[in-house]
């Protein structure tokens, strides 16, 4: 999963990336970053296998060059880079005039995005006038455009399957998950930014408080440390932590799980996914000699502690190609090809 950070200039965009991913940004073109997802199944996994190799879920980021972004706009070259990403993470400045300055960004970056996108329902529509589009387009990108003249994002009206197939080729930027990050000072690490989050709310956003300098400080502790660190500052956990799993939360994922003695491995798909489509994720071989999957909830993997015993007890269950996947499956594909 890439996420892209954007941002006013200044906002600490780079601080953000540094402080999340540890990793130096060059600010080159693109620099890129990745983060573990932490999680103690397949921590556990690992201690009853002991494979060859341990694989965590990742989350990219990725860093715009400085100078990218203006003080109050968005050049429209950079609209069209930040059209071509998944998810978007909005790092606005809570820290130079305190977090009460950080509703008023948040919300300019908000109209400068409903901007950008309207610009593009405008001037599809300009061309609808002189040829003909798909069944229905023009009536959808006239619902587009009162949607965003009353200053609501795409993501919040409601879409049809088709609908949303026929806005898809537009790479709209208030279509897509975007988390807002309020960058703070110190002082107001633990603050729940309530002005940033009346606006986020209003706009279906998730909100994500963090201190940039703070938690790269964290970051150079000794894990034994860290737990008394925050909670002098008033958090129960790190930024990098409460960010992934807003990430999961919005974008609505959950995990399962592969285990063996080459690999135990954490594979993140969206909830309701098939077990055909969650093998195609591993190999798209799998998906097309897909035979059966044999399923094992975490919880009695680890409570009965070996494959063999989950079956004996009947806790392994054959599942089809149509099997919706549950957070926690321990699975095995078999197919052939
Ligand atoms: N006091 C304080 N300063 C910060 C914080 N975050 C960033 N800064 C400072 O703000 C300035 C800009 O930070 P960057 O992280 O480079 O911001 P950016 O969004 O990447 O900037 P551009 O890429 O040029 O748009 C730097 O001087 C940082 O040291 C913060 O939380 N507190
Ligand atoms: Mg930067």
């Amino acid at each position: 999963m890439k996420i892209g950070l954007v941002g006013f200039a200044a906002s600490g965009k780079t601080s953000v990336f540094s402080a999340l991913t540890g990793a130096e940004s060059g600010g080159g073109k693109g620099a890129l970053g990745t983060v573990h997802v932490p999680d103690a199944r397949v921590d556990r996994l690992a201690e009853m296998w002991s494979p060859r190799k341990t694989t965590y879920a990742e989350i990219t980021f990725e860093d715009f060059p400085p100078g990218s972004f203006a003080a109050h706009a968005i050049a429209a070259s950079v609209l069209g880079e930040m059209r071509t990403l998944d998810v978007l993470a909005e790092v606005v400045d809570g820290f130079s005039d305190g977090i009460e300055g950080a509703a008023a960004k948040a919300e300019a970056f908000h109209a400068e995005l409903l901007l950008g996108d309207l610009g593009i329902v405008e001037k599809r529509l300009e061309r609808l006038t002189r040829e003909k589009g798909r069944a229905g387009e023009k009536e959808l990108l006239e619902r587009c455009r009162v949607a965003l003249e009353s200053d609501r994002e795409l993501r919040q009206m409601d879409l049809s399957e088709s609908e949303q197939e026929t806005l898809s080729g537009f790479q709209f930027l208030t279509l897509k998950p975007r988390i807002v990050v309020v960058n703070v000072g110190e002082v107001d690490a633990a603050s729940d930014a309530a002005g940033v989050r009346r606006n986020a709310d209003q706009h279906g956003l998730e909100v994500v408080v963090m201190s940039a300098p703070l938690e790269s400080e964290l970051a150079r502790l000794a894990a034994g440390e860290r737990q008394e660190f925050l909670s002098d500052y008033g958090l129960e956990s790190g930024a990098r932590e409460r960010f992934i799993a807003t990430c999961y939360h919005l974008l609505d994922l959950i995990t399962f799980l592969t285990a063996g003695e080459d690999e135990v491995r954490a594979w993140p798909i969206h909830r309701g996914t098939t077990a055909v489509n969650a093998a195609s994720k591993i190999h798209s071989d799998i998906a097309r000699g897909f035979i059966r999957a044999e399923v094992i909830a975490y919880d009695d993997y680890v409570g009965l502690g070996s494959e063999a015993a989950c079956r004996q007890a009947g806790k392994l269950k054959m599942q089809g190609r149509e099997y919706v996947m549950r957070d926690g499956d321990v699975v095995h594909f078999r197919f052939n090809v």
